[in-house]
């Protein structure tokens, strides 16, 4: 059965809707700030929680991915403009092979059973139910929006089809996923069909999210830097499209409505076309320029980002100078929502992140004058 649709009037009151607003395109009085994976292993608390349970147990225990997602919330109280939910992007893939994937120390997430050739798809479950595989992900989000209380909004997530795709085949990270993207080049039609199976679960996925109370979506696909244009052009934009497209559609037929960011990092080539889509906001990686940008998204979409991670290894002071530089670039009243390029690192420290929040808070003061 599929669950029921869950409205703002299940919840406690929103009480700073800053970043939707802000996503939106409104005009705002302070430029709203979340940080990706701002719950993870940086935090001393989130370390602590992994002792006692290992990833994937986290992820599919309400009460345990609850209490991780807060804890950034939490420590840094009036800092955060967002939460998302404790979850992964290989979950999708885990509901489509109903085959473990394993997190392993220094690697990451590992599949032990990587997809070879085509005939591999025959292994997998290309439309496997949500409610079925996923429910757990729905109950997190359900729970944490009504623990918030109301202090942020609750974003919820997912891989996009071309970086899950990729995890599927490599069975790990990779640097230059050439087992991945020799599919597109020697399998076109096999890799077509494993991208449109995903996109449609993503689809599907995502409206669930939003009918148990994610408050904003985002869709990351982390891996699109390695493509290139034309291979970009070719496998991944119909369904980057259509993702934004369909999910807006099913929304509005039960009366929701969520802001939806697109995360294509290291891919410059992307900015043009995903500024003409129906995404309200799109993610910039830290290789890009406020110029850049402006020159390509020309204000038609909100922007998000997008400071090195690596600069969190600076001292407090050298951070502020760039927030306050990066803020310039981008920040003005309108169409901006800060973050850093990319997620946090497992060796940073918390003080300087709240060095990083506390520069774009006190700073955005400044930028209204402009
Ligand atoms: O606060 C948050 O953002 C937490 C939720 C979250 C999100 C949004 C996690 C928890 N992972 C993700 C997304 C995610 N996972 C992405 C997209 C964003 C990005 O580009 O970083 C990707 C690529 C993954 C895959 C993944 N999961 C990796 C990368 C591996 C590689 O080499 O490519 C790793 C190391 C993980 C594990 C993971 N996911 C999340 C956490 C906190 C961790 C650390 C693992 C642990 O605690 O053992």
């Amino acid at each position: 059965a599929a669950n029921p649709i869950l409205r703002d009037s299940d919840f406690p009151a929103l009480k700073n809707n800053l970043i939707i607003r802000a996503a939106k395109g409104e005009t705002i009085e302070r430029t709203p700030v979340w940080i990706m994976r701002q719950a993870g292993r940086y935090l001393p608390e989130f370390r602590e929680a992994r002792k006692r349970n290992d990833f994937f147990t986290i992820c599919r225990n309400p009460e345990l991915a609850c209490e991780v997602t807060l804890q950034p919330i939490d420590r840094y109280a009036g800092l955060l403009d967002a939460s998302i939910i404790f979850s992964d992007i290989l979950v999708i893939p885990q509901a489509m092979a109903s085959q473990e994937v394993q997190m392993l120390e220094k690697v990451g997430p590992f599949f032990p059973q990587p997809l070879i050739t085509p005939a591999d798809l025959a292994r997998l479950t290309l439309a496997p139910n949500v409610h079925e595989t996923l429910q757990y992900v729905f109950d997190a989000i359900t729970l944490t929006r009504t623990k918030l209380d109301g202090r942020v909004p609750l974003i919820g997530f997912t891989g996009a089809p071309w970086t899950l795709m990729a995890y599927m085949i490599e069975g790990q990270g990779s640097k230059t996923y050439a087992k991945a993207k020799a599919w597109l080049y020697k399998y076109p039609v096999a890799s077509k069909k494993l991208l449109s199976a995903i996109t449609d679960l993503v689809v599907e996925y995502l409206v669930a999210q939003v009918k148990a109370g994610a408050q904003m979506l985002q869709v990351f696909d982390s891996n699109s830097g390695e493509l290139g244009p034309d291979l970009f052009n070719e496998f991944l934009v119909p369904g980057l499209l259509q993702i934004a497209e369909k999910v807006k559609s099913k929304l509005k037929d039960i009366f929701l409505d969520v802001p939806i960011i697109i995360f294509a990092r290291n891919s410059h080539y992307a900015l043009e076309t995903l500024s003409k889509s129906a995404y309200n906001v799109i993610q910039v990686d830290f290789t890009l320029s406020p110029e850049f940008v402006h020159s390509q998204v020309q204000r038609r979409k909100v922007i998000q980002g997008n400071a090195d991670p690596s600069l969190l290894y600076a001292d407090p002071e050298n951070i502020r100078k760039v927030a306050e530089k990066m803020l310039d670039g981008f920040g003005t009243s309108q169409g901006y929502i800060a973050n850093l390029g990319h997620g946090m690192y497992p060796d940073h420290d918390p003080e300087h992140l709240k060095a990083y929040l506390q520069s774009i808070n006190e700073n955005s003061d400044s930028l209204q004058e402009k």
